[in-house]
C-alpha cells in the first residue's frame, strides 16, 4: 500500500471528492462526511456521490449508481476508507469489489474500530490496487469530531464567545443582547446547524431563556446547499448541576430535543425532556464525564454556548478544541461580565496556550479562531 506518489489527476479527483463529502455537513452525524468519484485514467468523472445521512446509503454507492457497468476498470477515490462491516448499510468494499474498480484511492483510514484498515485490506485481498494517504489533513479536518470520538471517546468541543471590544460578554446586570452585529449572529446560525450539540448552563438558560436552535430562515446562502427534507437540531444539552431548572422553558416548547444532565433526577421538568446523571465532583458535575456521556450519546461535535463561568471551568480543565471569539468595535466599560471565569495564575507559564487559525471580518465584527494546543 502506498502513501506517496499521487499524481496531478489524482489530486484533482481528490479534491472533488471533498467537496462532495462537504455536502454532508449539516446532516451525516452521528456518520462522518464522505465523498467519493469515480473516473477514468484521463481523468473523465463515471459517477460522484457523498454520505447524506446516517441510515442512507454511503459515498460510494451513490458513485457507482451513477457509473453503473462504467466503473469496471476505473478508479474510486473516497475521502475516507470504504467499510468493511454490515452497519446500518452494506459493505462499500464489496460494492467496490463486485463493480470491478481496479483502484481504490483514500484520503484517510476510517478511525472507526470496526473498520480501521479492514476495508481497505479487503480491497487489497481482493487485486485491487489500494492508497491512501492522498490529503489527508483535509479529510481529517471535515470529520475531526467523528475522528475524536472514535479515537478518544469524546467530542470535539468548540466554545463560542461573543464580546465587545474590551472583552466583555455582557452587562454587570446581564444585559448582552446584542453585542454583535446580526451578520455575525448569522454566522453563528451556520456553525450551530454543523454541530451535534448546543451545549449551555442552567444559569444562562434561566436568565436569557434562549432558543438553542437553528433558524433555518436565518442563514441565507448556505441554508441552498441543504436539503429541506433533511434538516436538523442539534440537540440541546443543559448543565444543571444545582437542579435548578424549571419547566417554563422556551426551549422545551421549540422543534429539536433537550437533553438535561444533572447529579440528581429533577421532577419538575416534563417527562418528554431526557436527563441523565453525572458524577459529580464537590457540588460540580463533572465536566469531563460529562463529555463522555456525550460522546456515549454518538454527539460528534458540541457547540458551546455559555457564560464565563462554564467557558472558564471547560478551559481550566482542558476540555476544549477550538475557541470562536466575535468582537464588536463597542466599548461597553470594565464593570462588564468576562469571557472566562478562571482561578488566579501566579505565573505567565500557566497561561493556556492557543494558536490562531484564522481571523476575518464578519459584518461590523472580528470573527478569530484559535485552537489549544
Ligand atoms: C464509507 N462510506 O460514505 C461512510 C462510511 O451505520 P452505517 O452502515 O451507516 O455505518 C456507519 C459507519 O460507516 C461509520 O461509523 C464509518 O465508520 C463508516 N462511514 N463509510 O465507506 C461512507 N459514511
Ligand atoms: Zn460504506
Amino acid at each position: 500500500m502506498s502513501v506517496y506518489n499521487f499524481s496531478i489527476l489524482d489530486h484533482q479527483m481528490m479534491s472533488i471528492a471533498l467537496k462532495l463529502a462537504k455536502k454532508g455537513q449539516y446532516t451525516t452525524s452521528p456518520n462522518p462526511n464522505v465523498g467519493c468519484v469515480i473516473a477514468d485514467d484521463n481523468g473523465v468523472i463515471l459517477g460522484q456521490g457523498w454520505h447524506h445521512k446516517a441510515g442512507t446509503p454511503h459515498a460510494e454507492v451513490h458513485a457507482l449508481a451513477q457509473a453503473g457497468t462504467l466503473s469496471s476498470g476505473a478508479t474510486a477515490y473516497v475521502t475516507l476508507e470504504p467499510c468493511s462491516h454490515f452497519g446500518r448499510t452494506p459493505p462499500c468494499a464489496d460494492a467496490l469489489i463486485q463493480a470491478g474498480v481496479k483502484r481504490v484511492v483514500a484520503a484517510m483510514v476510517d478511525p472507526n474500530p470496526t473498520v480501521s484498515g479492514n476495508g481497505l485490506k479487503r480491497l487489497a485481498e481482493h487485486g485491487i490496487s489500494v492508497s491512501h494517504g492522498l490529503m489527508r489533513e483535509q479529510a481529517q479536518q471535515l470529520n475531526r469530531g467523528f475522528i475524536k470520538r472514535m479515537t478518544l471517546g469524546l467530542p470535539w468541543v468548540t466554545v463560542k464567545l461573543a464580546a465587545s471590544l474590551d472583552g466583555k460578554t455582557a452587562l454587570a446586570n446581564g444585559t448582552s443582547q446584542w453585542i454583535t452585529s446580526p451578520a455575525a449572529r448569522t454566522d453563528v446560525q451556520i456553525q450551530r446547524a454543523k454541530s451535534c450539540a448546543i451545549l449551555s448552563g442552567s444559569g444562562t438558560v434561566l436568565a436569557d431563556n434562549p432558543s438553542l436552535n437553528v433558524r433555518y430562515a436565518e442563514l441565507g446562502e448556505a441554508k441552498k446547499s441543504i436539503n429541506e427534507s433533511e434538516l436538523r437540531q442539534p440537540l440541546r444539552v443543559i448543565l444543571d448541576g444545582k437542579n435548578q431548572l424549571t419547566d417554563n422553558l422556551k426551549m422545551f416548547d421549540l422543534e429539536g430535543q433537550t437533553l438535561v444532565l444533572n447529579r440528581l433526577h429533577n421532577p419538575v421538568i416534563r417527562d418528554s425532556v431526557e436527563q441523565i446523571q453525572v458524577a459529580s465532583v464537590g457540588n460540580k458535575l463533572d465536566l469531563n464525564a460529562m463529555l463522555i456521556a456525550l460522546a456515549k450519546k454518538q454527539l460528534n461535535e458540541v457547540w458551546v454556548e455559555a457564560g464565563g463561568m462554564l467557558a472558564g471551568a471547560l478551559v481550566q480543565q482542558n476540555l476544549v478544541d477550538e475557541l470562536i471569539l466575535y468582537q464588536a468595535p463597542k466599548l461597553i466599560g470594565d464593570k462588564g461580565q468576562n469571557l472566562f471565569v478562571m482561578d488566579e495564575l501566579t505565573q505567565m507559564q500557566q497561561a493556556k496556550m492557543l494558536q490562531w487559525s484564522s481571523v476575518r471580518m464578519v459584518g461590523d465584527d472580528i470573527k478569530m479562531v484559535a485552537q489549544f494546543k
